[in-house]
């Protein structure tokens, strides 16, 4: 045992660590001390800006602030977000790997056994685990690089606090792409020249004049605009309730391309037409035909501003594979009739339309595909640059197509370090990996040390990844296969999680460490990520609960234990970062945008920023291709990519193609023995695996304590299930309960069960305990334990959870209890 293992424990066996068992509300409360303030504070999040109100020192009411007129029902979800049974409370420390550190018995990790540990000793094993993986191995054993949704907020961007500290102890492996759009933001800028998803895109205003038909292809912004990446103002809504009353005028088509009935689509009283899951690709091939064979295509559009389209009509005309890809054949496919593909081309083609795609439908094997044939029927259609035509791949997002104010928005905390700082281990030695990987190829990282693999015309050689740090998100929610995980994390020696409440990813981690909430703190965030209506201050409620810091305080701390405090925070306070934050903002924005000084702003609360203007996207290169060129090699819309071709890949090839998928319902393979399509889309009442924790709220939508498993009528009735049963998820990887809830918005062979849902492991036994066990049964709903875990193509490699198949059953066993949210199982030392 090495020395400071040993004056660890020693101070340990010392320290009384009392047990707190799971808590309700009242107790919980009761430890919320506040200072003497006004009664009502401003604050900010995901979920929009709100007015929060305090009662003996606990906060009560949570309303929207003013200019929110469409506040998401999630509201009544944000009290519970500080009081609820998961918090962590104190640092914590696993009991084996207390015990002997980088030596312990990993097949443990997840049993849920932890020691609470004083602060100091906590961050002080933290460090001695970075130096431990930095001395024996180097920077490619160290992965502190996946991100997530973290809280909103410049200042506290938790993110960035873990990985500003961890930089100055030394280097580690980052990421590249994300969970959301891996898939499109690779493939769009060979195409259109950007990212696309993440691009602001054509005004609602002008949308809401000129477009006569609306493709919301894999789309539901009704439901997914109720959050944002900052803090959301839902000015989308009003637009999207003036299309209802257009669409009820006759004035708008609003047809819907999805194998569900979506949330938008029952609000907007719009047309659906139902597709076979996974297959638009081929839906979007006959479409095609037929628009080259009846001559609807606009050659001349074509001819300007693309290339590539005669080396993908023989394709489309089946003269390389000897399969035309006619409406005929798409039908077959994608379980659309012959009739509805033509007509929907013809109606494409005969008015101004406007296209929108979801991201659901990239994150799929081939997620490519979907994304690039439908930029080139939308070249075909011609109206790609005219306001309220073509397509875009961000309308459900963050209030894009809102117009932005144009106002400079505030910065953040750095993320890096400053120039000249050098950290404790400096080596920038990866050996022969690579310094940077997929986002979701870690956990092949952790499986297959050394591997080489295709990604995006380059070769990665995947790290042999020895310790992970993770803050501001929850890979044990947002990973698939959890199985696989398990495996895979009992190769790693060492896991620290910095986290708000006991998820999964504290669960199977070493040292946990408490943060505190958004409320526990100030912060000063943007109002709107793409209009920025305005600055929020997000004033604190209530001093952290428990033991928890701020992510400020903790990394402060620990930078201390570094030797370089001052360095860490430039020798600034929280205040002084978000003053100093404002303040450049109203120097950016001066003669603009006047802002009060910030004294007022904190007592106010709020700066609004009126005004934009409407635009439209791809409008200049429209205008003169020549002059405004896109993005792409060419600088015109490639059809065909001469790049992806050289790559050489079988599974993205140089135009888009139909490809068949490694498990499809609806005939697909997999689907004799898995006839059921899994699909475990955003969240209706959550933020990912946020505000899941908050149970009051969680009460309103669970079915006996359960994630829903929504089901359609047929599949029920074939195995004799009704609403309020419990059903048992199944495939070859993996097993969950969730609670049944019959929808005739759902087809037969099509469930869901949204992603976020809490992983609460039992083992054979049923117990808590027990979830360490490879095959364990998840006993609340976590759709991760069923989904598939490989890269979607060599271009992207990103996330392909929807490629996934399942069979269920009414679950007649023992029912174990749900052990997501109740915290660890406490060991006294
Ligand atoms: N099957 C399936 N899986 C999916 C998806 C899917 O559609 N289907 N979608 C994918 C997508 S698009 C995404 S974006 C990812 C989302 O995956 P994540 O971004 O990992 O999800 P979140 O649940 O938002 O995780 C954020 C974590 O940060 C913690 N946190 C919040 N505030 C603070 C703070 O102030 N300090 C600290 N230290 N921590 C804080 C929260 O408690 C939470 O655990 O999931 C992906 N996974
Ligand atoms: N309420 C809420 N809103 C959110 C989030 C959240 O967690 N909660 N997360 C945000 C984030 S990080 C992201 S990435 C976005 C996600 O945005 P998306 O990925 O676009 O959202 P989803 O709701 O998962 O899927 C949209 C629609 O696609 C359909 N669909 C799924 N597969 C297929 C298919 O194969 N073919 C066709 N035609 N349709 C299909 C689904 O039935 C659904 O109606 O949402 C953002 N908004
Ligand atoms: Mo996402």
């Amino acid at each position: 045992m090495s020395m400071i293992r040993r004056d660890f424990l020693k101070g340990l066996l010392g320290t009384t660590a009392a047990v707190v068992g799971p808590s309700v509300l009242a107790p919980l409360s009761a430890v919320a001390a506040t200072r003497p303030q006004q009664e009502w504070l401003t604050t900010g999040s995901h979920w929009g800006a709100f007015k929060m109100s305090r009662k003996n020192g606990v906060i009560d009411q949570v309303v929207p602030l003013d200019p929110d007129k469409y506040p998401t029902d999630m509201i009544n979800g944000v009290r519970g977000l500080v009081y609820n049974a998961s918090r962590v409370r104190y640092p914590m420390v696993r009991l084996d790997f207390l015990l002997k550190g980088h030596k312990s018995d990993t097949s443990q990790r997840g049993d849920f056994r932890f020691v609470r540990v004083t602060w100091d000793q906590a961050l002080k094993l933290f460090k001695a685990s970075l130096d431990e993986v930095q001395t024996k191995y180097g920077p490619w054993a160290l992965h502190a690089g996946q991100t997530g949704w973290r809280a909103v907020g410049q200042m506290h961007s938790c993110t960035s606090h873990m990985q500003r500290a961890v930089a100055m102890h030394g280097n580690f492996v980052k990421k590249i792409g994300d969970y959301s759009t891996g898939a499109g933001q690779t493939i769009m800028p060979y195409v259109l020249g950007s990212t696309e998803v993440y691009a602001q895109g054509t005004s609602w205003p002008l949308i809401l004049e000129n477009t006569k038909t609306l493709v919301l292809w894999a789309n539901d912004p009704y439901k997914n605009l109720q959050v944002g990446w900052n803090t959301e103002t839902h000015e989308s809504y009003a637009y999207l309730a003036e299309l209802k009353q257009k669409v009820a005028a006759g004035e708008i088509r609003v047809i819907h391309i999805d194998p569900v009935v979506s949330k938008t689509q029952k609000y907007l009283g719009s047309e659906r037409i139902y597709i076979n899951p996974q297959s638009d690709v081929a839906m979007m091939l006959g479409m095609a035909h037929h628009l080259y064979s009846e001559k609807l295509h606009d050659q001349e559009f074509i001819d300007g501003y693309s290339l590539g389209f005669e080396r993908f009509v023989p394709y489309l005309l089946g003269e390389k594979d000897g399969i035309a890809k006619t409406p005929e054949w798409a039908s077959k496919i994608s379980g659309v009739s012959v009739e509805q593909i033509k007509e929907l081309a013809e109606l494409m083609a005969k008015d101004r339309t406007q296209i929108m795609v979801g991201w659901c439908i990239q994150r799929q094997q081939h997620g490519e595909q979907p994304y690039w044939m439908a930029a080139v029927l939308a070249t075909m259609l011609g109206q790609i640059g005219l306001p309220g035509g073509g397509i875009s791949y961000g309308h459900h997002y963050s209030s894009i197509g809102v117009p932005s104010s144009g106002a400079a928005a505030p910065g953040a905390f750095p993320r890096n370090l400053d120039e000249g700082m050098k950290p404790l281990f400096p080596s920038d030695d990866f050996k022969d990996y690579s310094p940077t990987i997929p986002v979701a190829r870690f956990v092949d990282a952790i499986l297959e040390p050394g591997k080489v693999i295709d990604a995006n015309g380059s070769k990665v050689t995947l790290p042999d990844i020895k310790m992970m740090v993770f803050s501001g998100n929850n890979p044990w929610s947002h990973h698939q296969d959890r199985n696989k995980m398990k495996q895979a994390f009992r190769k790693l020696e060492a896991v620290v999680t910095v986290e708000v409440n006991w998820t999964a990813t504290a669960r199977f981690s070493d040292i946990v460490l408490p943060a505190c909430t958004t409320m526990e703190r100030n912060d000063i965030d943007v109002y709107g990520a793409y209009s920025n209506r305005g600055i929020v201050a997000m004033q604190k409620m209530v001093e952290p609960l428990f033991d928890s810091l701020s992510d400020f305080d903790i990394f402060t701390r620990f930078a201390k234990i570094l030797g370089n405090e001052k360095g860490y925070t430039r020798g600034m306070s929280e205040f002084d970062w978000i003053a100093m934050l404002y303040n450049d903002c109203k120097k950016a924005n001066a003669g603009k945008f006047e802002m009060p000084e910030f004294d007022k702003f904190w007592a106010d609360g709020y700066v609004h920023f009126a005004g934009g203007e409407n635009w439209t996207r791809h409008a200049d290169f429209r205008k003169d291709p020549e002059f405004h060129p896109l993005g792409t090699p060419s600088g015109l819309i490639e059809i065909f990519s001469r790049k992806i071709a050289a790559y050489g890949y079988d599974d993205c090839q140089g135009h888009p193609i139909w490809m068949e998928k490694a498990e499809r319902s609806h005939g697909g393979p997999g689907s004799d023995k898995y006839p059921v399509w899994l699909q475990s889309c955003h969240p209706n009442h959550r933020l990912h695996s946020q505000m899941c924790e908050s149970e009051e709220y969680r009460n309103s939508y669970t079915v006996h304590g359960r994630e829903p498993c929504y089901i359609s009528p047929v599949d029920a009735k074939k195995r004799r299930i009704k609403s309020g049963d419990v059903v048992r998820v199944f495939n070859d990887r993996g097993q969950l309960l969730a609670g049944a809830v019959i929808d005739d918005s759902y087809p037969e062979g099509v469930i869901r069960i949204e992603e976020g849902a809490w992983y609460g492991p039992v083992g054979k036994d049923g117990s808590k305990q027990g979830g360490s066990e490879i095959g364990a049964l998840c006993s609340y709903g976590d759709p991760n334990t069923l989904t598939m875990d490989i890269g979607s193509s060599k271009l992207s490699q990103a996330c392909s959870a929807y490629t996934c198949v399942v069979e269920f059953e009414k679950f007649n066993g023992k029912l174990p209890e749900v052990v997501s949210f109740s915290g660890p199982i406490e060991i006294k030392v």
